[in-house]
């Protein structure tokens, strides 16, 4: 009884204001960060653009850049909670795989889960090398934003989310990024196109995007095997919506005007130096000015 008095009444005093401050803001080594902010920076692209193909070169070239990858493994691999660390992890379900077998079943809860493991991803503590960098950058494969104007939109366009499943969605997706803007708001984006922007006929323009078909074809992820190219097709709308033509609707103002470099890779770079140099050229003169 009178240690559940001590505890309560511990409880009721207030906090020092260092300890409030501690509490309030980021995880220990960002309060401890003296430096400059790092500035994060999203690569975005259709699926098997090259987009985790970039990110490595990136990394290649700027070794003391922290990348957040994207957490397929998480989607494919759904853990039982609660689970010690010496008990053998239960796997409850692949979820990519769920939601591409039975869309309009599980694309709510595939948003849920890829939002909430991107948000831990990119909310986790800065790694020293990125505290000691000149000009500290953090890439996100992919974003929040991307889950949200490219992939939940365009699942809601296509009928696999109903009004009610993207009325919630957008209801707690507009909160959570409100209250996380300030960690997780971009300064820039890298768009890998795989279609050029000139004006071009019909044919040249699936061609374009064929090329995503192929390269996802070469990586053969056995969850994607059913992907037709009207998927992709409408992912490609989605992208060229956000980030070229600029005329989705977004909600919030420190999304409108983020600079965008658009990186035309319908060449082949992941084995072509001179075509890498010249990626590599866009992406140094971009980050300079951000
Ligand atoms: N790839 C390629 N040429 C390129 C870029 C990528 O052949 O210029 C291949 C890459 O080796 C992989 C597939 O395309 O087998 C998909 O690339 P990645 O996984 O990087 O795509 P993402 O889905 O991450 O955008
Ligand atoms: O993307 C990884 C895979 O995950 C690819 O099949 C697309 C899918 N993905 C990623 N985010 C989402 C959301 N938010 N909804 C639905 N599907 C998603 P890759 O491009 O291969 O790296
Ligand atoms: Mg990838």
């Amino acid at each position: 009884m009178a240690a559940v008095q001590r505890w309560l009444r511990r409880l009721r005093t207030p906090l020092s204001s260092k300890a409030q401050k501690s509490l309030q803001g980021a995880p220990f080594s960002r309060a401890l960060h003296a430096g400059p902010e790092p500035r994060r920076l999203s690569i975005e692209g259709n699926i098997a653009v090259g987009k985790s193909t970039f990110v490595k070169l990136l990394m290649k070239t700027y070794p003391e850049w922290h990348v957040a990858a994207e957490p397929v493994a998480t989607w494919q691999n759904i853990q039982a909670a609660g689970m010690k660390k010496d008990q053998t992890t239960q796997c409850l379900g692949n979820l990519l795989d769920m939601m591409y077998q039975e869309p309009a079943r599980w694309s709510y809860t595939f948003q849920t889960c890829s939002f909430m493991s991107r948000l831990k991803v990119q909310l986790e503590p800065f790694p020293e090398k990125l505290l000691q960098a000149q000009k500290p950058m953090q890439i996100f494969e992919r974003s929040v934003y991307s889950d949200r104007y490219i992939f939940a939109k365009n699942l809601f366009e296509n009928g696999s989310l109903s009004d009610v499943e993207w009325h919630i969605y957008q209801d707690w997706n507009s909160f959570l990024l409100r209250e996380f803007a300030n960690r997780l708001s971009l300064h820039g984006i890298i768009y890998l196109q795989a279609a050029p922007q000139q004006e071009l006929n019909s044919e040249d323009l699936v061609l374009a995007r064929q090329i995503c078909l192929k390269r996802l074809y070469q990586r053969a992820r056995k969850e994607e095997k059913g992907i037709e190219l009207a998927y992709l097709e409408q992912l490609h709308d989605q992208h060229e919506a956000w980030l070229v033509h600029k005329s989705t609707k977004l909600h919030f103002e420190a999304l409108q005007n983020i600079p965008v470099l658009v990186l035309d890779v319908n060449d082949d770079f992941a084995e072509e130096v001179t075509r890498q140099e010249e990626l590599i050229r866009k992406v140094d003169t971009f980050v300079k000015n951000l």
